[in-house]
């Protein structure tokens, strides 16, 4: 695997997904393989689970990592071709993505959506730049329109616990008091369609994913008939893409709670988090025992410990 960008450069995703749980079986079975290499974590806004995860994946690997947050002790970077650089932002991303991936053996990059032109986001400009100019292998932990580190650890928490071989999946939307990216989103909806899962989407008009993302994916306005017979519950609020970056909706009745999971067959409640409890999901809902939610944490370690393996290995 050359670099980690999107499910593009996933060559076979079942056979990923064998590696992953293999990964989760035996996390140390790899430690010490791969010598003298490093890996540079940049980080331009918060994370709790990527950061500590891709650093915990790094070090079974028995791999240097070095984490970077470039929004707190770095120079304000600059991504715009031709800019002007007379403003606060002291260095160019063509200079900085050269200089960093001089240092290391593979960079990874959080970069979230600004959610102010769509255009510019969904052009990944910081990402793009960084495949441009990065001389070494990049991952992305984060961008403005994917988080496909996320969307492997989701399929590894479903495929441990389906009891079928393609399930009922329900991405549904809930309320948030911020206008959150559809990275989380789009990256799930592409992933769970390309493991052949039976996806549902459901969120209130105006929500509407992408084209490009929501793909063949069946939208649901109704939240409680998306949910019936569900065998698996992904909670996630996005902004709308059409009125981009805008909350149309605080429609409290879109929180997650236990009469609406009374409707599923008996399904997993799964969230990326960090997550609003009693606003997008309920306390009774997160704390049950059909609450995947911190397995699907640990899991992140396991997606970011094979996709560091692969392509330091360039298997
Ligand atoms: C991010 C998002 O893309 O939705 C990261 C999720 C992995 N989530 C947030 O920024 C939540 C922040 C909040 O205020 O709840």
């Amino acid at each position: 695997m050359k670099q980690f960008f999107s499910i593009d450069d996933v060559d076979d995703l079942k056979s990923l997904i064998q590696e992953g749980l293999e990964v989760k079986k035996n996390p140390f079975k790899e430690k010490g393989s791969i010598r003298n290499k490093s890996i540079c974590l940049l980080f331009l806004n918060p994370s709790l689970r990527t950061r500590l995860s891709s650093q915990r994946a790094a070090q079974n690997l028995g791999v240097d990592v070095t984490v970077f947050d470039v929004g707190a002790g770095g120079w304000q970077l600059e991504f715009a071709d031709g800019a002007v650089m007379n403003g606060n932002k002291a260095e160019h991303v063509k200079e900085a993505a050269q200089v960093i991936g001089s240092y290391f053996d593979l960079v990874a990059i959080r970069a979230f959506a600004k959610l102010e032109d769509r255009e510019s986001d969904y052009s990944e400009q910081v990402l793009s730049q960084f495949l441009k100019h990065c001389p070494v292998p990049v991952v992305n932990l984060e961008s403005s329109t994917r988080h496909p580190l996320q969307a492997f650890a989701d399929l590894i928490t479903i495929e441990t616990h389906k009891k079928i071989e393609k399930p009922k999946v329900v991405l549904t939307w809930a309320p948030h008091p911020r206008a959150l990216p559809q990275a989380v989103a789009n990256s799930f909806s592409l992933w769970t369609q390309k493991a052949e899962y039976d996806l549902t989407i459901t969120h209130p008009e105006g929500y509407e994913l992408a084209p490009e993302f929501s793909g063949n994916a069946h939208i649901e306005y109704d939240q409680e008939k998306a949910f019936e017979g569900a065998d698996f519950i992904y909670a996630k609020n996005w902004s709308s893409y059409s009125d981009y970056g805008k909350i149309l909706s605080e429609d409290k009745n879109w929180m997650v709670d236990e009469a609406k999971m009374n409707l599923t067959n008996d399904a997993k409640f799964m969230h990326c988090l960090p997550v609003r409890r009693n606003v997008v999901v309920s306390d009774a809902v997160i704390d049950s025992a059909n609450s995947l939610v911190i397995e699907e944490a640990t899991n992140r370690i396991v997606s970011a410990q094979t996709i560091f393996n692969k392509i330091l290995k360039n298997e």
